[in-house]
């Protein structure tokens, strides 16, 4: 705060600079148009406006970032202060101009208060964006129409159906800037500018009166059938991205005024439907899952430098990869060296199939591979800070390598086993430093998908645990802390839907009937395609094959999944998934053996069948403690198994669905089938409480 500057209230204060106005906006952490800061802005601009030696305003924000949009918690609740739409009439409707001043990110809510600011300028680490569509809602401030007919409806359509946040030098391009200023320059800069346009008398330009783009659109009706057919899979399930282009139509079709009727009638819908109250939701709990209740911001944080990966097969690699790109230096292990030299050419590839698709240059490829050695030698991962064990699921074979590690890893250094299934306190005891082993579960593909389970043994140290976390943001992971048990908290869920999906092909249902119900629910696919594209052969041996069940007598066959051409499906030369007569006969001969009188399954039953199970051991991980809060189990499932994100995970979707109805089905479930069903002591105590998930 400058020194003669006049506190206007608790979040802004004004100074005059020249005959320039400076508002300056204080709202930690990210400047949200919270109801004081609404108020500050209004009081800025009318002050700015009655002082007769001020002929432009500036309108900047201290702290980290612009600001970054709504007060997201304010949704739902009784409005108050003055409206956002008030307050952006005040600016654009000024008589002097007003210069918004763009630092850290300019999003949704804030990006649309700037534009209604007669010009902006920014530096060149800034980023503007609308990206309400990841919170299940549309720009609900003037973003819609302002936005195209700055942009242009293409660029328009592509910024708030992704909610990208574009650099601002993209944005001086496209014209949404009007200057950048030197970084660490923005204050005087924008001074500077506001003079300038008044010395040269240039116009109040007002968005909301351009023309020239919205016009040019309108000529290429195509446009939008184009965009939605491009990108229909990708929208499939979500309703914010179509309620974002029919905005963008109005914007292209209708006067500014009609537009923004269609805007506020659309958002409205969104605001009060249950996807966007799951998207948001799970905006929260994402960051929430970064905190540990018992680890604070004083448990110190190891240096990690150097990774060890051991292993350099498909999972080695990948997790290697993460380091990589994140710029540590990787040492991978492998036992043979054609084993070694595959892992590593493999990792070469996978980058060079990235800068293939411009989204890498040659010379990070080289980087990266730069920071890789490979070993044979277990010793040489005697200087790494952090070790990641990536061999074969088997207890005996941990073991082996944990105790060898011990005697060769550095003190202090974390040894992290990428077991998805087994016990880590067990792995641990095989060292004398259990309080130094931890589990890190990454997901395959490793270096694509976003989840990281961390796994809590009995005996991790804080500084252990929270050094992991951090790593796992450094590498751009979702991580989530569990605790010990089979499976942790995703396989563990999933074993569940896995073991109804088989019992319901026995008792009526083909594999299709299930993934086509699943597949509806908004899985990107059911659990027998899953099957097919991961091989049905992982894990199956033909020695030990006895044509005991449906998926060793597909293997028997070869019919090991998509890469031979035929799994619970037949695949016709585009790989599109035929429903196959060979298995349904398979199925219905298996039926028979086990005299199974099978009957009509209700696509309502296969939904019920596979997902409460899933609630309910949610409910048992909750109550025994392996996942701290219920947000977490639902931050496991949409990052890792692909539960649509407008469904907001299995915990929300309880909530949602209310739990006295999960809690019922089970019962009946469990009466009808045992006690596979059996409903949690948590799931009934809440309910017996008349509460839900998220009053934990
Ligand atoms: C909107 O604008 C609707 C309008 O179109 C229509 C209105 C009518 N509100 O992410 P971080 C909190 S919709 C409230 O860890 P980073 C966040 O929870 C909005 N709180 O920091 C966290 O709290 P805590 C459109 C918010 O540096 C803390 O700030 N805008 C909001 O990694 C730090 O956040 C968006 O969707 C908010 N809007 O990233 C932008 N934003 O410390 C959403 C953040 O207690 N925000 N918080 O956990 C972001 O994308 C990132 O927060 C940002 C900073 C990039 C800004």
């Amino acid at each position: 705060m400058s020194a003669d500057a006049k506190i206007l209230n608790a979040v802004t204060t004004i100074s005059v600079e020249g005959d320039v106005a400076i508002v300056t906006l204080n709202s930690p952490p990210v400047n949200a148009l919270s109801a004081p800061v609404r108020e500050g802005l209004t009081l800025g601009i009318n002050a700015a406006l009655a002082d007769s030696a001020v002929k432009s305003v500036v309108l900047i924000c201290d702290g980290r970032t612009f600001i970054a949009g709504a007060d997201i918690t304010e949704f739902g609740k009784a409005p108050v202060g003055p409206s956002l739409q008030d307050v952006q009439n005040t600016i654009e409707n000024a008589s002097k101009p007003v210069v918004a001043a763009i630092h850290g990110t300019a999003l949704g809510g804030g990006l649309e208060v700037a534009l209604t600011c007669h010009y902006r300028v920014a530096v060149p680490s800034a980023k503007c964006g609308l990206p309400e569509v990841n919170l299940g809602l549309l720009p609900g401030a003037g973003g819609t129409q302002r936005l195209p007919r700055i942009v242009g409806a293409a660029k328009a359509l592509e910024m708030m159906t992704t909610g990208q946040h574009v650099p601002a030098k993209a944005c001086l391009a496209m014209g949404l800037v009007d200057e950048l200023a030197e970084e660490g320059k923005l204050r005087e800069t924008a001074v500077a500018f506001a003079k300038k346009i008044v010395a040269e008398g240039r116009p109040l330009k007002r968005v909301r009166d351009l023309e020239d783009k919205v016009l040019a659109d309108r000529a290429n009706p195509g446009l939008f059938a184009e965009f939605r057919k491009a990108n229909a899979r990708k929208f499939r399930g979500f309703m914010a991205p179509e309620s974002n282009i029919k905005c963008i139509e109005a914007a292209v079709n209708l006067p500014f005024d009609e537009g923004m009727a269609v805007e506020r009638k659309l958002f409205m819908e969104l605001m009060t439907g249950s996807q966007s109250a799951a998207q948001r939701y799970v905006f929260f709990a994402e960051r929430q899952a970064a905190k540990i209740p018992d680890i604070g911001d004083d448990v110190a944080i190891l240096p990690v430098k150097k990774v060890g990966v051991i292993g350099a097969g498909t999972m080695g690699g990948g997790i290697s990869m993460n380091f990589l790109s994140a710029g540590y230096a990787v040492t991978i292990v492998e036992t043979q060296q054609a084993a070694l030299d595959r892992g590593i050419a493999t990792i070469r590839k996978n980058y060079e199939n990235t800068a293939k698709k411009g989204r890498l240059t040659q010379a990070d490829v080289e980087t990266r591979m730069g920071l890789l050695t490979g070993t044979l030698a277990l010793e040489d991962l005697a200087d790494c800070d952090l070790i990641i064990e990536a061999v074969f699921e088997n207890m005996e074979i941990k073991k082996d390598v944990f105790g060898r590690l011990d005697k060769i890893a550095k003190a202090g250094a974390i040894l992290a086993s990428n077991t998805s299934y087994l016990d880590v306190n067990e792995i641990a005891s095989a060292t004398t430093r259990p309080e130094s082993v931890i589990g890190l579960h990454f997901f395959s593909p490793a270096n694509v998908m976003r989840l990281l389970e961390i796994v809590r043994g009995a005996a991790t140290s804080k500084e252990v645990i929270a050094t992991s976390m951090q790593i796992g943001k450094k590498i751009g992971k979702v991580a989530v802390l569990v605790g010990v048990c089979p499976g942790f908290v995703g396989n563990r869920i999933l074993s569940q839907r896995q073991r109804e999906a088989q019992k319901l092909v026995m008792e009526g249902a083909m594999p299709w009937d299930i993934d086509r119900v699943l597949f509806d629910f908004g899985f990107p696919m059911g659990p027998f395609a899953m099957s097919d594209l991961a091989g049905l052969d992982i894990g199956w041996s033909k020695e030990n094959s006895k044509s005991s069940t449906i998926r060793e007598v597909l293997c028997e066959m070869d019919r090991r999944g998509q890469k031979s051409g035929s799994g619970y499906y037949d695949y016709d030369e585009n790989r599109n998934a035929i429903p196959s007569p060979v298995v349904e006969k398979i199925i219905l001969d298996f039926a028979a053996q086990q005299g199974i009188n099978r009957r009509d399954i209700s696509d309502e039953e296969i939904l019920e069948r596979c997902v409460y199970p899933m609630i309910n051991e949610g409910a048992k991980i909750l109550e025994e403690g392996m996942a701290i809060r219920a947000s977490d189990v639902d931050i496991v499932w949409l990052n890792g198994y692909g539960w649509p994100l407008y469904r907001g995970g299995p915990m929300f979707y309880g909530d949602l669905i209310g739990l006295p109805k999960v809690l019922e089905k089970m019962k009946t479930f469990q009466a009808q089938m045992g006690e596979e069903f059996k409903p949690s002591a948590l799931l009934e105590r809440l309910v017996a409480e008349g509460k839900s998930f998220k009053d934990l």
